[in-house]
């Protein structure tokens, strides 16, 4: 019997937690994120040039994401699809011809289209890059604000750098929860 309340008290107690979780979370954590190599990434919450959404992605500790692999673009394709025009952090803007990544890392990956890079002259040269031009995943530069169109970019945070806030609360609350369920089980005995 005081094995079924205990099970009893920890089910409740679970339920508490899961919703506390949820609604601490709700006001916290981005649309849909999702997680690859210590590394978050999630869309830009609006349409615009390059250099607006790369200062979105500085406002979350982070950067236009950095391609470095064929796994890291698969990962990408996989999360955010294979169809819409997506800035990434890749920019000749300070030399031309000469591609880096917006937070300085090492280039170990490309994967320009066909026929890309080309700085197309027509829009007065091009510096920015952007994945899914025409194939999935492959990409293409294109003027800061491309065709007075506007894009969405994709914002990559380092996790050592962001303390997630569910897992934070998740593990205070197990916390809790251990001591509550510690203490029913020192409760029955007595
Ligand atoms: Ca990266
Ligand atoms: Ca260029
Ligand atoms: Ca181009």
């Amino acid at each position: 019997m005081p094995v079924k309340t205990d099970l009893i008290v920890v089910k409740s107690l679970l339920g508490s937690v899961i919703s506390l979780i949820a609604v601490m979370g709700a006001g916290v954590v981005q649309a849909a994120t999702f997680n690859f190599n210590s590394h978050k990434y999630f869309l830009t919450d609006s349409f615009g040039s390059w250099t607006k959404a790369q200062t979105q992605a500085e406002k979350f500790g982070g950067y236009l994401v950095t391609i470095s692999s064929q796994a890291e673009q698969n990962f990408l394709i996989e999360s955010f699809g294979g169809s819409e025009l997506l800035w990434i952090g890749f920019s000749d803007r300070l030399i031309e011809g000469e591609f880096t990544w917006i937070n300085g890392e090492a280039v170990s990956y490309t994967n320009w289209a066909v026929g890309e890079p080309n700085n197309e002259l027509v829009f007065g040269g091009e510096d920015y890059a952007a994945m899914n031009w025409r194939k999935p995943g492959e990409w293409n530069d294109l003027p800061d604000d491309v065709w007075k169109r506007q894009l969405r970019g994709i914002i990559e945070v380092p996790l050592a750098h962001v303390p997630e806030p569910s897992t934070v609360l998740g593990t205070m609350a197990l916390g809790v929860l251990g001591i509550s369920y510690w203490r029913k089980r020192q409760g029955s005995r007595n």
